[in-house]
């Protein structure tokens, strides 16, 4: 008997894409639950009962249906129940606080700069403010990705070297975002690099066009 899906809520473009893409590298069954962003169906009553944060991407366990969220510990639960496929190097080897380190703040701090920039009108009960807010979280979205693009980033073509990690699937999606598919290859060429290697991946290759992450 096939094994039971895990069941991925998401949209094209978002950050279900990175968990996508880790499941077609450990080739594990998914079911996809469209959530679509436009229409605010996020929010909907109906999905909140899952994720009351109202949230995508959301993951439910192929056992128990156990729900998670939040991109970080969706793709840390992936790499423990899937230890064989090595998303990130194992517990003790310095390699991986690095790839951590670079994914938790990716998805810490970059990702609320998202938020402000998709939805400036939450931030402020002015509406004229939207506008500002909007610009401020684009600079900071911009200053930290060049930040990235300094300070992690050596040889390439990904985070750790020639050793593909989750990391590099936080890093190549979320450059993607806040203007990011024109703006990053103007100004980071490393990420630019990590992601074009990234989006050749065999098994992420498909999944990187549909979500319409660019052609990098
Ligand atoms: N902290 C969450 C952030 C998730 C998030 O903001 N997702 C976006 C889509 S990429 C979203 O659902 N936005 C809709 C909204 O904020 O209403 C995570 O790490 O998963």
């Amino acid at each position: 008997m096939a094994d039971a899906p895990y069941l991925l809520y998401g949209d094209e473009g978002s950050g279900s894409g990175p968990v996508e893409m880790a499941l077609a590298e450990i080739g594990a069954a998914v079911e996809l639950r469209h959530v679509p962003l436009k229409g605010d169906h996020q929010l909907a009553a109906e999905y909140r009962r899952i994720n009351p944060m109202g949230r995508i991407p959301t993951l439910v366990l192929p056992e128990g249906g156990t729900v998670v969220t939040e991109l970080l510990a969706i793709l840390l639960t992936l790499d423990d129940r899937h230890r064989d496929v090595a998303l990130l190097p194992p517990p003790g080897d310095p390699a991986r606080a690095v790839a951590l380190r670079w994914t938790a703040l990716l998805t810490g701090e970059f990702y609320p700069h998202v938020t402000r920039w998709d939805y400036p009108e939450r931030f402020s009960a002015d509406p004229a403010h939207a506008p500002a807010i909007k610009a401020r979280a684009e600079a900071m979205a911009h200053d930290l990705l060049s930040l990235v693009e300094a300070h992690a980033m050596g040889e390439g073509p990904y985070l750790l070297g020639a050793r593909f990690s989750l990391a590099d699937l936080v890093i190549a999606t979320l450059s993607r975002w806040v203007g990011g598919r024109v703006w990053t290859p103007a100004h980071c060429p490393r990420i630019e690099a990590l992601s074009a290697a990234v989006a050749r991946r065999p098994a992420v290759a498909p999944i990187w066009r549909r979500h319409g992450f660019g052609s990098a």
